[in-house]
């Protein structure tokens, strides 16, 4: 089945046709997960494509974006498979000074699916919350999410603050979003990245050796 109902529907912020498209894919028996890889990402990216070239401005990211969340929201339950054993715990956060967090929650979905506790601390994150969240929830895992290049300042400030609580060790950081590299994380002194949410996943569980 085509999905350019949903690839359309999010990039023209109609949340509604969204909703509509995405369950009329479902009906037709399309996996959750080829929707969103074939269906919605792209979308999302398109939209970054024509805001990057000035043919689309702030707003209608934000409804695209909202077009996008109503989608997930069907999907998720069917990406989190049910009855698997818990395999960890990790924190999810967009990191301070940044409010994207599409990405974010995709990948929360994705880890939930693969069977971790997921605790998300939302977007706008600063290092003292992720520190505090490390003490409180004892995470195996924290993934800080980063979609402006001035917000990748913000996870050296994070991992510079677990450290200086003395906590650095006791977690793997798993970093990523749009501006984010391998080379990036290796030179921050991640413990982890990866470019899309099923791979954020796989590598979790890698980590962790599970
Ligand atoms: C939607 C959007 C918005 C929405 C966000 C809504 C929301 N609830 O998230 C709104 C309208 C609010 C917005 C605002 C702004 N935005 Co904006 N936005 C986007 C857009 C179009 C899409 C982002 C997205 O959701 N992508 C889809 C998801 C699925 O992809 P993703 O986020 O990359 O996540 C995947 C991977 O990166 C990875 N991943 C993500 N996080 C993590 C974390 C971990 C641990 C791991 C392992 C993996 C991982 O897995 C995810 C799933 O596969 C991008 C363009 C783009 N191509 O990225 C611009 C973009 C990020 N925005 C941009 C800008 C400039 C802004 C504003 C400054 C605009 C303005 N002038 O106000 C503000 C900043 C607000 C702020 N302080 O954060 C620029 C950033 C440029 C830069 N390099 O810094 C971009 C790149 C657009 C562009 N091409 O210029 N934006």
């Amino acid at each position: 089945m085509n999905l350019d109902a949903v690839y359309n529907a999010i990039l023209n912020g109609n949340a509604k046709a969204a909703t509509a498209a995405t369950q009329a894919a479902l009906d037709a028996g399309v996996s959750a997960e080829k929707i969103l890889n074939e269906g919605c990402i792209p979308a999302m990216s398109e939209v970054g494509r024509l805001f990057e070239i000035g043919e689309k401005f702030v707003p209608e990211m934000l409804i695209s974006a909202r077009a996008m969340a109503a989608c997930t929201q069907i999907l998720k339950p069917l990406l989190a498979q049910e009855g698997v054993q818990q395999v960890g715990t990790v924190v999810v956060g967009t990191v301070a000074g940044d409010l994207h967090d599409i990405g974010k929650n995709l990948v929360a979905m994705m880890l939930e699916g693969a069977g971790f506790k997921i605790i998300d601390l939302g977007t706008d994150v600063s290092p003292e919350k992720f520190v505090a969240a490390v003490k409180e929830h004892k995470p195996d895992i924290i993934g800080m999410s980063a979609l402006l290049t001035t917000t990748t300042k913000s996870i050296i400030n994070t991992i510079e603050a677990l450290k200086e609580a003395g906590v650095r060790n006791q977690v793997k950081v798993m970093v990523g979003g749009a501006p984010i590299t391998q080379e990036f994380a290796d030179k921050v002194g991640a413990d982890g990245f990866a470019p899309d949410a099923s791979s954020a996943a796989r590598h979790a569980k890698a980590l962790l050796s599970v």
